[in-house]
């Protein structure tokens, strides 16, 4: 049954106790008994209604029946009780909100509305080109490291055997951090422009044999277009042991190209110059668009621009310059040899996905990036 407010008929100190003890039980049964906000507002109202409310039938049946020499003491009683009920309503919405943010709180769910949709992402390509070029070399025995993209001069230009007066350090096409013009020049902070500090840190700490790739981002001072961003991705690589020649860097970077594009290109070897590596080359394969033929049907082969050769890499064996860096960790130029190469991941995603303009890459359009889900 549920509890009714009943009519004071005594006024006496006990019979009033009595009457607000049998209130509060039932204020707290019911409060305890709120699970959901239809109930809550239920309970609310049972109590607190202006007209028919449990409140209200404290002033119909206590107060406005009680003698005037015992209205104090009532009247404390239907305060007590007026109070009492604010603080169970209160409280009962508070214990609803706690359960709600608890998980499995299912009852307060209305399992009618259609559910949160949480799209599952995907990897983008460019970021899954590098874990596929990453992995290839991960399965020849390969670690990878990784490094600051803010760096020193020292790291990122002379330890890599860079003149001074190097065009590569003019803020034309190095990114500096301001502020930096009372420092040494190998002190001075800029954003690297290739990974290769990372290997001259690696090799700092760790001595030979070693073989590592680097991924990472590194920044140019070029403005963006279709083939260029001041942010882009690389990886480089690095061996070094004892007697290691150019016959491991062909058949290594050879089985690295096949792995990538297919086992049917075919690869060549042109000099070049870098000046961390010498002799140096870049790496060519067979346009895997026309399949080397320059053409396609009758329209000339665009990414090959009809040579039926794409670039994918440069690469050479370490200049002897540049272990004399790190002679002392046991990269004496006179007793270990190496090999090293370098590539931009943008670029080859854009082949491989043929993709023709590279800021789509950073605009971030889920309609382009959707394609890759
Ligand atoms: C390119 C060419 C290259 C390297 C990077 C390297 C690193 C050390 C020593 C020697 Cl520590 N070489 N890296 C070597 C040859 C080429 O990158 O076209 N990158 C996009």
């Amino acid at each position: 049954m549920a509890y009714t407010v009943p009519k004071l008929t005594q006024f006496d100190m006990d019979s009033v106790q009595e009457a607000l003890r049998a209130l509060h039980e039932a204020l707290e049964a019911e409060s305890a008994a709120v699970t959901n906000e239809t109930e809550w507002k239920a309970f609310r109202d049972r109590w607190m209604a202006r007209k028919s409310g449990m409140l209200s039938q404290v002033n119909e049946l206590w107060l406005r029946v009680t003698p005037k020499e015992f209205k104090w003491r009532v009247g404390d009683a239907a305060n007590e009780a007026k109070a009492s009920v604010q603080r169970e309503i209160q409280a009962a919405l508070e214990r609803l909100q706690d359960a709600s943010l608890k998980p499995g709180a299912s009852d307060v769910v209305d399992i009618t509305l259609p559910g949160i949709r949480r799209p599952i992402g995907a990897e983008h390509p460019v970021i899954r080109t590098m874990h596929e070029i990453v992995g290839v070399f991960q399965k020849l025995g390969y670690s990878v490291a990784e490094g600051p993209v803010v760096e020193t001069d020292y790291y990122n230009f002379e330890a890599l055997n860079f003149p001074p007066d190097h065009p590569a350090r003019d803020t034309q096409d190095t990114l500096f951090i301001a502020g930096q013009q009372a420092k040494p020049q190998r002190e001075r902070l800029l954003l690297r422009t290739h990974t290769s500090p990372v290997q001259i840190r690696t090799m700092e700490k760790m001595q030979p044999p070693i073989r590592i790739v680097i991924p990472g981002t590194v920044h140019r001072n070029d403005p963006p277009d279709a083939s260029h961003s001041p942010m882009f991705h690389q990886i480089e690589g690095l061996a070094v042991d004892t007697n290691i020649t150019f016959g491991d860097l062909k058949g290594t970077l050879d089985h690295f190209v096949k792995a990538l594009f297919g086992a049917n290109v075919k690869t060549h070897f042109r000099p070049s110059f870098f000046p961390f590596t010498e002799p140096s080359a870049e790496l060519y394969v067979t346009c895997f668009i026309c399949g080397g033929s320059g053409k396609r049907g009758t329209d000339p082969c665009r990414p090959c621009k009809q040579t039926g050769w794409i670039e994918v890499l440069g690469c050479g064996m370490v200049d002897p310059n540049v272990f004399e860096f790190v002679k002392d960790n046991g990269y004496d130029p006179r007793k270990v040899s190496g090999f090293a190469f370098g590539m931009g991941v943008d670029r080859l995603a854009l082949l491989k996905y043929g993709v023709d303009d590279l800021q789509y890459f950073f605009q971030g359009d889920v309609r382009f990036l959707q394609q890759w889900a």
